[in-house]
C-alpha cells in the first residue's frame, strides 16, 4: 500500500484533524492533516508507517545491530533472551519493513544479516524466543523477498538449536547454549519442568525449516513433542503448563491461556491451517483444548464480560493477562472448522474476548491496557495490582483486532485499533523511539525506556493490516507465527505459491 493510497474512514472523517491537534504529536499529526486537508480521505495505514519510521530510525541511530533499544536514554537495550545473539529488532523488522514497503531500510536490514548475524557465539539463548524471533523473522524474509541470505540463517539457526532436544522424551529444554549444546530448564519453573508454551511454539518453523532444507530432523522432532503429549492424561482435558522433559510427566496443575500456555494453542490451529488442512492431528488437538477451555476456564462476569480465567489445580484465578488477549483473534481464526456447527460460537467468542479487552484499555486513564486484570473484588477487567499496571508495546489486543476486523468487517475493529493508535503516540512515543509505560493508571507517563522488537515485529504490523486491505497477506496463504512472522500455508495440491501470493 503506498501513502498516495486513500479510502474513505467515515467513523473519522469529521472529527480527525481536530482530534489531531490535540492528540497525535510531531510529525504524524502535521502530515496527516495536511493530506487530509487535500483529499479529503485519510489512510490509517499510512500512520502505522510512520510510526514504524519513527520506531526503526531511532533504532538505527542509537542502537544499530543492538537487540533493542532505549528510547529515553538513547542506547541499546540487551536481554538475556539472546544471550549475545545480536541484532533481534532488525530481523524481527525485516518483514514489517518489507511489507510496508520501505525498501531502503530493507535493504540495509539485508546487508546487516549478510555482513554480521552470527549464530557461532558462546551464548545461552531461550530456545522459545530465538525460534519465534529469529528463525521466524528469517524465515519470513526468505517467503517475501525470496532472497537466499535469509533460508540459509533460518536453517543454519535451527541447526544450532537441535540440541535442545536432547532430552530422555525429547521435550525439549527452555535454555540452550549454542556453543556447547547444553541445555537447562529455567530455574523458576515447576520442578524443573519445560514450558507449554514455549516448546508447544516450535511446530511452524520447524516445519517449514524442514521443507526449505530438504532435512526431516526439524519437523521429526516437533512431531514427536506431540506424541509425547498425547500419551499422557490430561486433567479434565486441560494441558498444564509445566511439564518435565526428563519425566514426561506434568510439574504443578497450572493451566494459561495467557503466560505459559498462550502459543501452543495457537501452533495447534495454525499447524493444521498451515498444513492446507491435513494436519488432522493438529485439528484434533485444537478443538478439543478449546472446549475444555470453554468449560472449565471461561467465564462471564456479572457486567456481562466474558473472560478467560487461570486454573490452578481446579481452582479459578479470575485474572486475565493481555497475552490472552490474542485468543479473541485465535477463536475467530479456528471458527470456520469448528466442529458441530460451532462456527458461529467461535467467532461470538472471539468477539465478546476482544471486547472485554478494548474494556480493559477503555477503563485505564491511558487507553492503553495492563499486563493483566481481574475480575474479583468488585472490579471488572481492572488491574488492582501495582505490579500488573504496566504495558510494554504488547501487541495481543491489536493482532485481535485485526483478525476480528478480517473475519467479520465490522467497522468498531477499526475504530478500536485507531483509539490504540492514539493512545500510542500520545504516551508512549517519545523523541527516541516508543517506550513501556510502568503505570497506565496514572496521568502522567512514567517510561520504562525499552522500545520492544516485538513492537515492530507484531503490534504497528497488525496495525497496518488492520487498516489495509486484506487481500495484503490473505489468511488462505498465509499463517502467522507467534511473533507475526508471515508463513506460507504449504497447499497440497499445487506446490508452494507463496511467491504470487503476497
Ligand atoms: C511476543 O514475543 C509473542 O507474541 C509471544 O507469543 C508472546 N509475547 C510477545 C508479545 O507480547
Amino acid at each position: 500500500m503506498s501513502c498516495t493510497e486513500s479510502e474513505p474512514a467515515s467513523f473519522m472523517q469529521e472529527s480527525l484533524c481536530q482530534k489531531l491537534k490535540t492528540t497525535v504529536r510531531e510529525i504524524i499529526s502535521f502530515s496527516i492533516c495536511c493530506g487530509f486537508l487535500l483529499n479529503q480521505h485519510y489512510n490509517p495505514a499510512f500512520v502505522s508507517l510512520q510510526m514504524m519510521k519513527h520506531a526503526w530510525d531511532n533504532y538505527k541511530r542509537y542502537a544499530w545491530g543492538l537487540n533493542e533499544l532505549k528510547p529515553i536514554s538513547k542506547q541499546g537495550h540487551s536481554s538475556n533472551l539472546f544471550g549475545n545473539i545480536q541484532g533481534a529488532t532488525i530481523v524481527d523488522a525485516l518483514d514489517t519493513l518489507y511489507i510496508m514497503e520501505m525498501k531502503e531500510e530493507f535493504k540495509e536490514a539485508k546487508e546487516w544479516v549478510e555482513k554480521n548475524l552470527d549464530f557461532n557465539v558462546n551464548a545461552e539463548i531461550s530456545v522459545f524466543e530465538v525460534n519465534i524471533r529469529f528463525v521466524g523473522g528469517l524465515l519470513s524474509a526468505y517467503y517475501l523477498s525470496g532472497e537466499e541470505v535469509f533460508r540459509k540463517k533460518a536453517v543454519e539457526l535451527g541447526e544450532k538449536l537441535l540440541p535442545a532436544f536432547n532430552t530422555p522424551t525429547g521435550i525439549p529444554w527452555a535454555l540452550l547454549n549454542i556453543k556447547s549444546g547444553i541445555g537447562r530448564n529455567w530455574p523458576w519453573a515447576s520442578g524443573g519442568s519445560s514450558i507449554l508454551a514455549e516448546f508447544g511454539t516450535l511446530h511452524l518453523e520447524f516445519v517449514h525449516l524442514s521443507h526449505l532444507s530438504g532435512n526431516p530432523v526439524f519437523a521429526e522432532k516437533v512431531m514427536n513433542i506431540r506424541k509425547v503429549l498425547n500419551r499422557l492424561d490430561k486433567p479434565e482435558g486441560l494441558y498444564p503448563n509445566y511439564l518435565n522433559p526428563s519425566s514426561g510427566q506434568w510439574g504443578q496443575h497450572h493451566v494459561s491461556i495467557g503466560g505459559l500456555g498462550d502459543s501452543f494453542y495457537e501452533y495447534l490451529l495454525k499447524a493444521w491451517l498451515m498444513s492446507d488442512k491435513t494436519d488432522e492431528e493438529g485439528k484434533k488437538m485444537y478443538y478439543d483444548a478449546v472446549q475444555a477451555i470453554e468449560t472449565h476456564l471461561i467465564r462471564k462476569s456479572s457486567g456481562g464480560l466474558t473472560y478467560i480465567a487461570e486454573w490452578k489445580g481446579g481452582l479459578l484465578e479470575h485474572k486475565m493477562g493481555h497475552l490472552t488477549c490474542f485468543a479473541g483473534g485465535m477463536f475467530a481464526l479456528g471458527a470456520d472448522g469448528a466442529p458441530n456447527d460451532k462456527t458461529g460460537h467461535h467467532i461470538e467468542l472471539g468477539a465478546e474476548i476482544a471486547r472485554t479487552c478494548h474494556e480493559s484499555y477503555d477503563r485505564t486513564s491511558m487507553k492503553l491496557g495492563p499486563e493483566a486484570f481481574r475480575f474479583d473484588g468488585g472490579v471488572e477487567a481492572i488491574a488492582t495490582r501495582q505490579n500488573e499496571k504496566y504495558y510494554i508495546l504488547r501487541p495481543e489486543v491489536i493482532e485481535t483486532y485485526m483478525y476480528m476486523w478480517r473475519l467479520t468487517h465490522d467497522p468498531k475493529y477499526r475504530q478500536w485499533g485507531w483509539e490504540a493508535v492514539e493512545a500510542l503516540e500520545k504516551h508512549c512515543r517519545v523523541d527516541g523511539g516508543y517506550s513501556g509505560i510502568r503505570d497506565v493508571y496514572n496521568n502522567h507517563e512514567s517510561h520504562d525506556d525499552v522500545q520492544q522488537s516485538f513492537f515492530l515485529s507484531e503490534t504497528l504490523k497488525y496495525l497496518y493490516l488492520l487498516f489495509s486491505e486484506d487481500d495484503l497477506l490473505p489468511f488462505e496463504h498465509w499463517v502467522f507465527n507467534t511473533e507475526a512472522h508471515p508463513l506460507p500455508v504449504l497447499h497440497k495440491d499445487n506446490g508452494n505459491k507463496e511467491e504470487n501470493q503476497k
